[in-house]
Parts: structure tokens; sequence; C-alpha cells
């Protein structure tokens, strides 16, 4: 099976990418895996002023996966472009590369965007708007809020020419609502789903496991709450989503694509194997070829096409036909 896909204008070797705050701006994880046999990257989320992050523990193992608070540790914004940025143009020139973005108002997110767009090295932006472990807003981050999503997009979206995805939460009431509001601000893809607010208590010291007592659920657990995420959307709107939550194999990559992700992100499992983007990868070839799948764009929303009923929602005709039939289905 060719794993190809072309989106955003741009060629991806294979749909298997790293999702933010997985391998930090790449250099981190170098020694470890060669990242130029993935699709891509996102960086860690990059904050306007540097951030030292949440006490420790920032994360906790439990039996159906992981929880995080992390607190956006990240070097912020200027040093980003002057250290991490020509790394990456160096070393990470055959892969695609999106820089996460997050701040505590509209305006930061523009801040952000005006200091690195014209840096060399990457192809877009991934608009956090969902991270679970930001409390400066409130309890509401701005995926949970549509006013204040469109706000931050559109804002984006005039400054700037780059490919834009927006990092939507999971825990949405109705997910497509937010993703209506992006498309319409002028996103170009969807990032579907952050981590599920949660906390894990440790029963012998009667505290949180985490330092900062809640975090974000990943891994195993999140994986059938993602991909419902992504069926849910692909139904919604015609924008290339890209699908993350509890992928650890090939045939969990391909409920993502089946459910209708044209691209997919790993995290959480390679915490526990740093090589197992590269295995899924493989995974995914051979998923294909024993399949008799020629090209991994006809698997993508291929359970939404109503063979033998298993659509369970109606699909509704805003659905692009390029979206199942086409390796490119954002110029399709
Ligand atoms: O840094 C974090 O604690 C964090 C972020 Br920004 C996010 O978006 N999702 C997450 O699980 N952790």
């Amino acid at each position: 099976m060719k794993l190809d896909q072309t989106l955003f204008g741009a060629a991806f070797r294979n749909p298997v990418l790293l999702a933010a705050g997985t391998c930090g701006f790449g250099e981190e994880v170098w020694e470890v895996m060669d990242l130029r046999t993935l699709g891509g990257i996102v960086t860690k989320s990059v904050t306007l002023e540097p951030r030292a992050g949440n006490p420790a523990p920032r994360v906790a193992e439990f039996r159906a996966g992981m929880i995080n608070s992390v607190g956006l540790a990240n070097p912020g914004a200027r040093a980003v472009r002057r250290d991490k940025l020509p790394w990456i143009r160096d070393h990470l020139r055959s892969i695609q590369v999106f820089v996460s973005v997050a701040g505590h108002t509209p305006a930061e997110y523009l801040e952000i965007v005006r200091i690195l767009d014209d840096a060399d090295g990457f192809l877009g932006f991934e608009l956090n708007l969902s991270c679970p472990n930001d409390t400066r807003r409130g309890s509401l981050p701005f995926a949970l809020d549509p006013q204040a999503l469109t706000q931050v997009v559109e804002g984006v979206r005039s400054l700037t020419s780059r490919p834009i995805l927006v990092k939507l939460a999971p825990n949405a009431p109705d997910l497509s609502l937010p993703a209506r509001a992006a498309e319409e601000a002028g996103a170009d893809g969807l990032t579907l789903v952050n981590t599920l607010p949660g906390l894990v208590l440790d029963p012998r010291t009667r505290r949180p496991a985490l330092g900062a007592g809640a975090g974000g659920v990943s891994g195993p657990a999140l994986r059938a709450v993602g991909v419902h995420a992504v069926w849910r959307v692909r139904q919604a709107t015609g924008l290339p989503l890209l699908g993350v939550g509890g992928i650890a194999s090939g045939e969990d990559a391909v409920q993502y694509l089946l459910a209708g992700a044209s691209l997919v992100q790993m995290g959480t499992a390679s915490f526990w194997d740093p090589r197992s983007a590269e295995r899924v990868r493989n995974e995914l070839e051979h998923f294909g070829r024993r399949e008799g799948v020629a090209h991994v764009s006809e698997l993508v929303g291929g359970a939404l096409l109503g063979s033998g009923g298993v659509a369970a929602d109606p699909v509704p005709s805003s659905i692009p036909a390029t979206a199942s039939t086409g390796p490119d289905v954002h110029d399709g």
C-alpha cells in the first residue's frame, strides 16, 4: 500500500506524525529515533513568553493510559525562532512540521504567529485551543467557546498564508459546532483530539498522582473517544482531519483513517517505546498489503460510506466526494 498523502499543498511521505508535546522540537528525540521515517511532527506548544511548566510529577501512568499536566513548558516564541526553528530547517527538510501555538488571549496567538511566520523550516501552525492544563482562562479552553475560537482563528488567518490546523478538545458537547466555527473562520484542517480532562488519585498518599492535581488523559483510554470525534466531525465539515488519541498499532491508525482522518498523530505510545511511530507506519503498510489496498487514501472515510450499513449516522452531502477517493482531500 502506498502511504504518501498530499494535503495543504504539501507532500507527506506517510500519514503518521508525532503529536504536539511528545517530541519537543524534534532535536530532543533525534538520538532515539529517525524522524525522517515519518510523515511529520507537531512541535511542543509555543507560548509568547517562556514557561517553566507545572510541578513534578508531570506525567503518571494508570492501567488504561497516561495522565499529564506538563503546563506548557517551552522556551517561548522568540527563543523558538532563534534556537529551535534553525535546527528543524536543517534536519527535518524531508518531513512536514507544524508549530503548535498556545496563548491565554487571542492577541497572544497573533503575536506568536507574527514572531514565527516568516522563519524557515516549517509548513504551518497547529493552534492549540484545547489544552486541559491551563487554568488561567478559567476552566474553558477556546475550543469549548466557539466565539473565542472564531476570534483566534480569524485573527491568525489574517496574518498568515501558511496552513492552519485547529486542535479541538474531546469534551465538547457537540464537536460539530467548534469544527464548523473553525472552518468558517478560515482553518485548513482540524486535529482531533487533545487529551481528556481527568484525575488520578494515589490511594496511599490520598493525593493526586500529578503535582498539578488534575491533568489530561491520553493513551488507550482515549482511542475510542478520538475515533468517535473524527467520525462525528467528518460528517460536519469537509476539512482534512488529523486523528490523534491512543494510537499504538497500525490497526489503531486504520480506525482513525476509516473514521475520516487523512493523517494521524501519535503521542503516548512513543513515551513507552520511542520507535512506535515508525512501527505503526510499517504496520499500516502491511495492513494495506494484506487487505489489498493500493493507496492509503482509499481507507479515508471508509467507515462512512455505508457499505453493509456500517455508518450509524446519516452522511450529509457536505462531505466532499474527494474526502475518501483521492490522496489530496484539501485541494481536490
Ligand atoms: O503542556 C501540557 O500540559 C499539555 C498541553 Br499544552 C496540551 O495541549 N495537552 C496536554 O495534555 N498537556
